[in-house]
């Protein structure tokens, strides 16, 4: 068989030739029933064994890598898919720009890309984790499975780099592949690598905040990733963003369900001033302030996972042509940064103060600015609906340095708006800044499950349209005894 053709005859679907080498099938068979174990212990709770209409990728060809069907979770077909070649492709930064990129493992790079592998892989499981109780209060069947969805994909996308685990670092590959299913997301003992994977996502609007700001942090690592010298992380990254484009698609939309929906629902009902909190609130949907706070919050926990704004791991990193910048291949410069700097922002005598620094010591401010950038669209969009339901509100991303706990911020205490301030100022305007525990009980009381068939929450829009051609009103779910 081509080794880029995907064998589904096998326990383990692959485009990358597993039935030619039994010592890694066997590895990666010994791995794939604690990983089961991990699945059903840390997964969905309560519907593993539920039909879900997933799609699963069956192909890494541009049309029709998926199929789509009812399947059980536990069932997932969970392959090892690898973006086809690139022929002549090159290391594309650094020291080594310019050599053919390296079908094994350099060497003298080798933990420090077994590092960022192990670091990349944690977050997948962690946000499976994360997630595991929100089917319980699903706002309809077709947001449930667009949960489901991420989640079996997130799943994936371990496999992806426990193949690399396993495939190129031999027994250390083994040790770190048991340990991404051993740690857990908020666990004392054996806590999730990267602070925001140690985060609750206790209901839905967290969940739409998540899959918006922290899949879009993986959009960019995957982007950076996917210019790697080392070409099996970069085919493996170039596939994993076809899927992760849905995760942005479904944190993007629901936010913007939610938001369209405040809106329409205080238009119709004449209510203007969007901190009559207690009136929105009477209209069954969530007010806008709140939604503000829940986007401070999980936009500024996701800063966080850039890393400090003037890292030397990123200079070696990018030196070593491990990890590249967002769209390397794009950018026109000598792509070894000697001698280049960048402006990162920094506190300054109590001021902040954009400063050139070495551009490769900045390369995680850089990425994190390409961030923010990308984030400002769909808030754009947002802030469209609230304007033409004539409500007098807009959305904000909150100032950078604002709840910040990783690099140049960290500590300091700074308003959204980005105004520096005491401690103690900070503490008792927390609550107008992030979701306090007065809001978490309103969401929990108030997020009751949807499960009939084309319901939808009173506080979200419908979608413009439903799953690949199928209707809104699909049973996506086959709740059980709903
Ligand atoms: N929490 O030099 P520094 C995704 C550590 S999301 C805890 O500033 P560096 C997904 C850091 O590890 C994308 N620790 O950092 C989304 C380092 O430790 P060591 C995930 C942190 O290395 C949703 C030390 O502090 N992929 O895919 O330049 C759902 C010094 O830090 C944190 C990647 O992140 C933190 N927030 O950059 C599902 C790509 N930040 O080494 C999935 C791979 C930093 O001194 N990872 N530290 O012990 C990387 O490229 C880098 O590790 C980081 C950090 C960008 C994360
Ligand atoms: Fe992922
Ligand atoms: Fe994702």
């Amino acid at each position: 068989m081509l080794s880029e053709e995907v064998d589904y005859d096998q326990l383990i679907p692959n485009n990358v030739g597993l039935a030619s080498d039994p010592k890694l099938q066997r590895a990666l068979e010994e791995w794939h029933p604690g990983y089961i174990d991990w699945w059903m212990d840390m997964g969905p709770d309560g519907f593993q064994n539920t039909d879900v209409w997933l799609r699963t990728a069956i192909s890494v060809d541009k049309s029709g890598w998926a199929k789509f069907g009812f399947v059980k979770m536990p069932d997932y077909r969970w392959g090892i898919l690898l973006a086809h070649p690139e022929e002549g492709r090159v290391v594309p930064c650094g020291d080594h720009y310019g050599d053919p990129a390296w079908q094994e493992v350099p060497g003298e790079y080798r933990s420090m890309l077994r590092r960022l592998i192990v670091v990349q892989g944690d977050t997948e499981p962690a946000s499976v984790e994360q997630q595991r109780l929100l089917g319980k209060s699903a706002p309809s069947l077709y947001d449930m499975r667009n949960l489901f969805q991420v989640n079996v994909e997130e799943g994936r996308h371990l496999w992806a780099m426990v193949y690399l685990l396993q495939r190129y670092f031999g027994r250390d590959g083994r040790e770190e592949a048991h340990e991404l299913i051993r740690r857990r997301s908020g666990s004392e003992e054996a806590p999730r690598i990267l602070g925001a994977f140690n985060e609750e996502t206790p209901d839905w609007l967290s969940f739409f905040m998540f899959t918006f700001f922290t899949d879009r942090d993986g959009k960019m690592q995957l982007e950076s990733l996917a210019q790697s010298g080392f070409d099996p992380l970069s085919r493996t990254c170039r596939f994993m963003l076809a899927e992760e484009a849905h995760h942005m698609f479904v944190g993007d939309t629901g936010c913007g369900r939610i938001i369209r929906r405040t809106a329409e629902a205080m238009r119709e009902a004449n209510v203007e001033d969007p901190y009559d909190v207690e009136r929105v609130r009477a209209l069954g949907v969530i007010d806008l302030p709140l939604i503000q706070r829940k986007m401070n919050l999980h936009f500024s926990l996701t800063l966080d996972l850039f890393g400090a704004e003037e890292s030397t791991n990123a200079a070696n990193y990018y030196t070593a042509g491990l990890k590249a910048r967002y769209h390397e291949d794009q950018i026109r410069d000598d792509h070894r940064l000697h001698g280049a700097t960048y402006p990162v922002m920094r506190l300054v005598d109590g001021v902040f103060t954009s400063e050139e620094v070495p551009a490769l010591i900045g390369l995680n401010a850089r990425l994190r600015d390409d961030f923010v950038a990308d984030c400002a669209g769909g808030v754009r969009r947002w802030n469209k609906d609230i304007r033409e339901a004539g409500i007098e509100f807009e959305l904000r991303l909150p100032h950078v340095a604002f709840n910040r706990g990783v690099g140049e911020f960290a500590g300091v205490s700074v308003t959204p708006a980005g105004e520096i301030i005491s401690a103690e100022a900070a503490r008792q305007d927390e609550k107008s800044w992030l979701p306090s525990t007065d809001d978490a009980a309103f969401i929990e009381e108030f997020m009751q499950p949807t499960y009939q068939i084309g319901d939808f929450a009173g506080w979200i829009a419908r979608p413009s349209k439903g799953v690949l051609g199928q209707p809104v009103d699909f049973e996506y779910v086959k709740v059980p005894d709903a």
